[in-house]
């Protein structure tokens, strides 16, 4: 498992063409864009290429493992999670940071084996900032090792919560009324349109909690074994065991702003 970690992380930092495609091509020019679910959820050439060379590369150290991409599942495959070794891979997270020229961008890719997160590499190519965790291990920014808040006070939190892509009025009146409750309360709300750097910024302790609804496996895989190995408590939002396939997410500095969060909260199904 390290070794397979540095091997990405490696990847990820000496790349060259990853690199030249997603910030020197990509980040600050005009972009090919096209929309996915609905006209808010946005695709650009430059989320294929890297989801192809990505897939391309691991293909070649681990053949026999399974793949699932954010591109790919927008382009029809089916991509179940089971029980075999599985790279789960969000080639930009952020697409819409990634369009306007918002640096929260970043590439995500974690290995699950038989369900279970193993290993979970985020890279910022803008920011350079690549966080990385190995089951058990803990988690580590840049090679340093962080910590989440331990914050246990929503009163004192900072918290990141999204709007994310549907336009559905109910959907969004709730998710409205949920980040409403939470500001009355805490110090701040937070959205800055990237799950992978909102669980990031949880587990390196620049936020104390995040939450979203209608998210994907591939935008949280990572995140959330990086999350928890810096003392992070990951669940369900409605306290159940977090489950990475069901489209929601809380994450907290400590359990206690867990138990603070989740009575607010009103669900919303995807
Ligand atoms: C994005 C998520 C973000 C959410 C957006 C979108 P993408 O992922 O990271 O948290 O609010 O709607 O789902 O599509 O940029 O990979």
């Amino acid at each position: 498992s390290i070794e397979a970690e540095n091997d990405l992380s490696m990847t990820f930092r000496c790349d060259v063409k990853l690199k030249l495609i997603v910030v020197r091509e990509g980040f600050s020019v005009a972009k090919r864009i096209e929309t996915k679910a609905c006209a808010a959820d946005l695709v650009t050439e430059f989320d294929q290429r890297v989801e192809e060379i990505l897939i391309t590369k691991l293909k070649e150290k681990f053949p026999s493992h399974k793949f699932i991409g954010e591109e790919s599942a927008a382009g029809g495959a089916k991509q179940p999670l089971t029980d075999d070794p599985t790279w789960i891979i969000d080639p930009i997270d952020g697409t819409t940071n990634f369009v306007h020229g918002f640096p929260f961008i970043a590439i995500s890719v974690g290995l699950v084996i038989k369900k279970q997160a193993e290993i979970g590499v985020i890279y910022n190519p803008i920011s350079e900032n690549l966080y990385s965790a190995v089951k058990g291990k803990g988690a580590f920014k840049n090679g340093r090792p962080i910590q989440s808040s331990q914050q246990t006070e929503l009163g004192l939190s900072q918290v990141s919560g999204e709007y994310g892509s549907s336009r559905d009025p109910q959907i969004l009146q709730t998710k409205s009324e949920n980040l409403r409750k939470i500001v009355e309360r805490a110090h701040s709300v937070r959205a800055i349109g990237s799950a992978a750097l909102n669980l990031c910024h949880v587990a390196e302790g620049s936020c104390d909690a995040y939450f979203e609804y209608g998210i994907h496996c591939w935008d949280i895989a990572a995140g959330d074994l990086i999350a928890r190995e810096a003392g992070c408590f990951t669940s369900d939002p409605t306290g159940d065991p977090l489950d990475i396939m069901k489209r929601q997410i809380l994450c907290t500095a400590t359990k206690q702003l867990a138990m603070q969060l989740i009575p607010l909260l009103t669900h919303v199904d995807f």
